[in-house]
């Protein structure tokens, strides 16, 4: 009786948190380009994040994408995810904005992301989504909300998930924390779409790690770098920890991508990912 005790006691609260950690310790990428992937996986990193605007090019004719499509396939790493969404100058927000025309580019970034095998287009594009002087705050976030139904739905038909990213106030004035944008996926309520949770921007903006939490199940994928000067986990020391314990609590099981201002990526990639994975394991 006593042995079966320990048994299930060491299951419960060793091997399976430390299955978990392995878990998303195996689910690390990093911002950059593809013909980076052979270095991302020495380091040990198991994908790319692109970027959609130079990657997926969906204001240029499909001659273009070729090259960049046969560079995935050739890749020694999946491309996962892409950011960089919709160029400034197409508004999101404001009076000028053409809902259709918007969709035209978005509709060419879902496919395309489909045919490059990407699983999520990060919605940052913080100059785009820019509320404009004087406009009505309540009318840009309805603008939005509804861009964001739209692509969820056509996302659906591909099997690609739309993460809106909440930016640090200095980059635009909207959807500056995670629960602003799990408010807009909450009233979207798309299973094609959700919210990312960029720890750089959540400590720019002294926004507590429990945010990962109340994110819950609208919580799709996660950026990482330290506060100072965005610079490449294990640089400074920042501690992850408590973005880490948020996670495990909130049962995640989307991946997390490095995205930071390199001084010399090629050297200082690998003990990065290594400096996250052990606190990813400290903190499960
Ligand atoms: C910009 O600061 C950022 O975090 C990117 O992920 C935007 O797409
Ligand atoms: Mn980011």
């Amino acid at each position: 009786m006593k042995t079966r005790f320990i048994f299930l006691f060491v299951v419960l609260f060793c091997i399976v948190p430390f299955l978990q950690a392995q878990s998303l310790a195996d689910r690390i990428g990093v911002c950059a380009s593809v013909n980076k992937a052979p270095l991302l996986k020495q380091a040990g990193c198991s994908y790319v994040e692109i970027g959609i605007r130079s990657f997926l090019v969906p204001d240029k004719p499909d001659s273009i994408l070729e090259a960049n499509l046969q560079a995935a396939k050739d890749a020694v790493l999946p491309l996962y995810s892409g950011n960089s969404f919709f160029p400034g100058d197409l508004r999101l927000t404001g009076p000028d904005v053409c809902l259709d025309k918007i969709m035209e580019y978005g509709e060419v970034a879902i496919r395309r992301a489909r045919e490059a095998g990407i699983k999520v287009l990060v919605l940052g594009s913080g100059s785009a989504r820019n509320i404009p002087d004087g406009f009505s705050r309540e009318e840009a976030t309805g603008q939005f909300t509804a861009l964001c139904r739209r692509l969820a739905r056509y996302a659906a038909g591909y099997d690609v998930c739309i993460a809106i990213e909440p930016l640090q106030s200095s980059e635009t004035n909207f959807i500056n924390t995670v629960r602003e944008g799990t408010a807009i996926a909450e009233k979207v309520n798309h299973p094609n779409l959700g919210v990312l949770a960029d720890f750089f921007h959540m400590l720019r903006e002294n926004e507590d790690a429990e945010a990962l939490v109340d994110a819950g199940k609208w919580l799709k994928h996660c950026h990482i770098a330290e506060k100072e000067i965005r610079s490449a986990p294990g640089v400074k020391g920042d501690d992850f920890t408590p973005f880490f314990k948020a996670l495990h609590r909130a049962g995640y099981t989307g991946s997390l991508s490095i995205e930071c201002k390199w001084e010399n990526m090629d050297d200082q990639l690998a003990a990065s990912v290594a400096s996250i994975k052990e606190q990813i394991y400290k903190s499960y």
